[in-house]
């Protein structure tokens, strides 16, 4: 199962990607998804409100064209930028992601909520710090000019410069978890 340790992360990556492929062929004859079946597909149901928000706003980032639905390219594209992207373009997505109010800066509030997501999807109960605590410190480290709001640079600048945010940032859209609910309810749905 999951457990192939002798493999490399790429050979991983591949098998997943395939496995992705054929489950979008497969659960989306129709070739688009719905925000109601892309909760469906990702076996994302009774979620908190603010695990909720995330994942519809993470709907509306794969959903390019904003045509309300999420077809096969746009779906390619988002898994392969979050699977193989390169650092710099991984943290424009994420960027774009947690820019809620799509404005072009990310504020204190917008910050707390994804991280309070993140904390919710992934079910880290046990953290050092509370949320709020977290953006804080995130906010005093990053925000170079002050303003109150992260722009692209620094979001960028932040990210590549403080480990902490940084791992934050790589669990915001680590499939791995949702991968392996994907694999743990196949069986059992
Ligand atoms: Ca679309
Ligand atoms: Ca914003
Ligand atoms: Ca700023």
């Amino acid at each position: 199962m999951g457990n192939s340790t002798g493999s490399t992360v790429d050979d991983l990556q591949a098998v997943e990607m395939h496995l992705w492929y054929k489950k979008f062929m497969t659960e989306c004859p129709s070739g688009q998804l719905t925000l109601h079946e892309f909760k469906q597909f990702f076996g994302l149901r009774g979620l908190d409100p603010k695990a909720n928000a995330y994942i519809e706003q993470m709907f509306r980032t794969f959903d390019m064209n904003k045509d309300g639905y999420i077809d096969f390219m746009e779906y390619v594209a988002a898994l392969s930028l979050v699977m193989r992207g390169k650092m710099e373009h991984k943290l424009r997505w994420y960027f774009k992601l947690y820019d809620v109010d799509g404005n072009g800066c990310i504020d204190r509030y917008e910050l707390l909520n994804i991280i309070k997501a993140i904390r919710a999807i992934n079910g880290s109960e046990t953290q050092e710090s509370s949320a709020e605590e977290f953006t804080n410190r995130v906010f005093e480290r990053i925000d170079i000019n002050g303003d109150g709001e992260l722009s692209l640079d620094e979001f960028v600048a932040g990210a590549r410069s403080d480990e902490e945010f940084m791992e934050v940032m790589m669990k915001s859209l680590d499939l791995t978890h949702i991968v392996a609910m994907i694999h743990n309810r196949r069986h059992s749905v």
